[in-house]
């Protein structure tokens, strides 16, 4: 009963501001009537073909938390989803995943080549940080500025690019429970944390705040990628818009194939318990995020 009411309550918060984001995304985007059209037409696919928006919904709803406005942390909000269909992009190519599936349709390189997806996922990244820099019309430079670096951290070396690294590394190797754990909080997780994160920094939240959420945004991205993993196994490949059992077939380094599914299960509900309970400190401003919490850990795409 609880719930189903806290699901009703999600439904009402997210309807809105998806609208929002959706509409957000396509403005900031060059139309496709001007060269160079069909690398446009590219990024516009990769990036307004569907998809949840979770990272710009975390930072709104983080933003939110600490008593901003959505509309004043849109372009950074939009930023990540660029960053994230990026690496979605660049992810399915032949050299890396060679997906041909995504979100239900063809995926990017098959749809356009491989060198038009290629630079598409290359235009979209450069957007992201076009859009930073365009926050500062809504928001003073020293939050920008806090924004740039822990983005830029988050997608680097040492986050997305280093998780999808050793994730590649560990392809038909024998992972350790140690090496599973760092590619997901990088190649997953960072992104996630870093977009909880961006809106309290947005938000001029107090350091406190900032150390709660990125607590938060640490367990949540942790359980989402092992929830991602669970549902390359067991997940409706008509509602996940891709192929399932990819991942037991290139012998990725996986939750599931380290611990097995009951227990992977387990993991990712005590990572969702650990976010909530990072949040004690907030007050009802943070319930969207404690809802997005537990979507997190009962999604079925
Ligand atoms: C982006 C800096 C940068 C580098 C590219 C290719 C790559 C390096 C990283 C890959 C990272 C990656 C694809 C991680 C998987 C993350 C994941 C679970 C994606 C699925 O996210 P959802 O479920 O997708 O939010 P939707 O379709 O809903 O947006």
């Amino acid at each position: 009963m609880e719930e189903r009411l806290e699901h009703q309550q999600l439904d009402s918060y997210l309807e809105p501001r998806l609208q929002r984001i959706e509409r957000a995304l396509r403005e900031y985007l060059p139309a496709t009537d001007k060269k160079p059209a069909t690398l446009v037409e590219a990024m516009r696919y990769a990036l307004l073909s569907g998809g949840k928006r979770l990272r710009p919904v975390l930072c709104i709803a983080s933003a939110e938390a600490c008593g901003a406005e959505m509309e004043t942390v849109l372009p950074t909000a939009c930023a990540l989803e660029m960053i994230h269909a990026f690496s979605l992009t660049h992810d399915d190519l032949p050299a890396l995943d060679n997906d041909t599936l995504r979100r239900g349709k063809p995926t990017c390189h098959v749809q356009f080549g491989e060198a038009v997806a290629l630079l598409a996922g290359d235009a979209l990244f450069a957007k992201a940080f076009e859009m930073i820099a365009q926050q500062s019309r809504l928001s003073p430079p020293g939050r920008v500025i806090q924004v740039l670096a822990l983005v830029s951290h988050a997608v680097g070396t040492n986050g997305m690019v280093g998780g999808q690294v050793e994730d590649m590394h560990a392809e038909s190797g024998a992972p350790t429970p140690d090496d599973l754990e760092y590619i997901h909080t990088h190649k997953t997780g960072s992104l996630i944390r870093a977009s909880v994160l961006a809106g309290g920094a947005l938000a001029g939240a107090e350091k406190e705040s900032l150390v709660s959420l990125d607590n938060y945004g640490k367990f949540i991205g942790h359980a989402f990628q092992i929830i991602d993993d669970i549902l390359n196994e067991t997940g409706d490949p008509e509602r996940l818009g891709k192929a399932v059992g990819s991942d037991r077939e290139r012998q990725k380094a996986t939750y599931p194939r380290l611990f097995g599914l009951e227990k992977s299960q387990e993991t990712a509900d005590n990572y969702i318990t650990k976010a909530v309970n990072a949040l004690q400190d907030f007050g009802s401003e943070a319930d969207p995020l404690r809802w997005l919490a537990q979507y997190v850990s009962k999604r079925d795409h």
